[in-house]
């Protein structure tokens, strides 16, 4: 009989949590297409701060709605008074509160839309941020310490409409120039995909590609990834990401085109069935950030063998210890792991740098939206890539700080905007009434 255990916590310490602020913002975000539909003109995201009786702040950056700030909120007299050593009984308490959260209630989306994992998250990197700030020490050394002194990142191309998103439109500016032009203009064939590719990769340094895919038929996506490799040469990994929309019979067919052009093909297909299916009928490495999704999913991936390669994501798999726990069982049972982004700032930045220094393992550059953005949250500014690279900050906690006046204009954007969630599928029939989002396309 399974019994629970009363989750003891220690007394509070100077380190104990005093104040938490929650903040929801709206980032300008291009009309980018995806499996899901289109990009409204704003991303939003849920900005937290804590704060210990030593007056030490915390922050941390996570997809934000109105479901995950509601929760946010009520989990606040809970995480009141807790001393940000005590992760795990942190945890707990949520846990407790929240009840299980299952992997079903991820959601067909390409986005994960749970809320227990955004929660623990959020308060774990900002616990984490105080831990560092209260022993001087930068968040990758609390992880276990440096592996690498830069983490690569991956051009992320798009198929997109015209404009570069913010005021609820699709305002373009003739004045623009160089990535800020290139983020602007269509890329809806082959020829605008190469052309993002090489404005995106001149202007970062990324040295491989992933386009995202789920927007066309399977073969014009083909046809984009085969005008990269022209364009890019043998040297550029490349990487296809249809979000799930192929039947197992498409990514066969498809997937088989691809095989001698792709590092690796992720989520071709739904669920860990199909893609053990497709595993076994091609050569080309499988990644996924859409069926092997939490710690629960991971002996039925290991039974069917669905994957390859995992793409975690701290906002999603419930903060950074959590991926490094899940980087020792990836290596356990023969799987990669690189990381899975969505739109976000350099909180979320930092964050994925500090986690990316420390993984043991780094076969592949990770995955960032972060060129797509303008906005930004934090006081150092934009973080710049030299090389397709950004290099871990050495300061103690995460290393970057709020700016306050941004914070505050992101948030009347937020108010303005009248966003309260993602919604691809509401933003794509703005642009071709009556579109409807479908789990399986073609
Ligand atoms: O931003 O449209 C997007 C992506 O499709 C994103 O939502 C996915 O979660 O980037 C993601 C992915 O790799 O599946
Ligand atoms: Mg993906």
């Amino acid at each position: 009989m399974h019994r629970k255990t009363q989750t003891r916590l220690p007394d509070t310490t100077g380190l104990a949590i005093r104040d938490i602020t929650i903040t929801p913002i709206a980032i300008v975000d291009p009309p980018l297409l995806n499996a899901g539909g289109l990009h409204a003109p704003y991303a939003l995201r849920t900005i937290v701060e804590l704060v210990t009786e030593d007056n030490i702040t915390g922050i941390s950056e996570i997809p934000g709605n109105d479901g995950i700030n509601a929760a946010l909120e009520s989990a606040r007299d809970l995480v009141a008074g807790r001393d940000v050593f005590q992760l795990n009984g942190i945890r707990r308490i949520l846990e407790d509160h929240f009840g299980k959260e299952s992997a079903s209630q991820r959601g067909d989306a390409p986005w994960d839309q749970r809320k227990l994992i955004h929660i623990f998250s959020a308060i774990e990197v900002a616990c984490m941020d105080i831990i560092g700030k209260a022993t001087g020490r930068p968040v990758v050394d609390l992880l276990g310490g440096m592996m690498r002194e830069r983490v690569p990142f991956a051009a992320y191309l798009f198929y997109k409409y015209e404009g570069a998103g913010g005021k609820l439109g699709f305002d373009t500016d003739p004045q623009v120039r160089g990535w800020a032009a290139a983020r602007q203009a269509a890329a809806l064939d082959p020829d605008g995909i190469v052309d993002q590719a090489r404005s995106m990769c001149e202007t970062f340094g990324f040295q491989s590609i992933k386009l995202k895919g789920g927007v066309f038929e399977p073969g014009v996506e083909v046809d984009s990834i085969v005008a990269l490799r022209k364009a890019f040469g043998p040297g550029v990994p490349l990487r296809l990401d249809p979000n799930a929309l192929w039947k197992a019979e498409t990514a066969i067919e498809h997937g088989g085109k691809l095989e001698s052009l792709l590092e690796y093909l992720e989520d071709p297909v739904r669920g860990q069935e199909n893609m053990a299916k497709v595993r076994e009928a091609l050569s080309v490495p499988l990644a996924t950030n859409m069926c092997t999704t939490s710690f629960e999913e991971i002996p039925q991936s290991i039974a069917l063998g669905s994957e390859d390669i995992i793409l975690s994501d701290h906002h999603f798999w419930g903060g950074l210890r959590a991926s490094m726990e899940l980087s020792r069982i990836c290596e356990t049972f023969g799987r990669d792991l690189s990381m899975h982004s969505n739109s976000h700032l350099g909180i979320s930045l930092a964050a994925m740098v500090h986690l990316g220094a420390a993984l043991p393992q780094l076969s592949y550059a990770l995955d960032t939206h972060y060129p797509w953005q303008s906005d930004e949250v934090i006081t150092r500014g934009r973080f710049s890539f030299d090389d397709g690279a950004v290099e871990v900050l050495r300061e103690p906690g995460l290393g970057v700080e709020l700016d306050r006046d941004a914070l505050a204009r992101l948030h009347r954007n937020y108010l303005e905007s009248g966003l309260t969630r993602r919604d691809d599928e509401t933003e794509m029939q703005k642009v071709v009434p009556g579109w409807k989002f479908e789990p399986v396309r073609w």
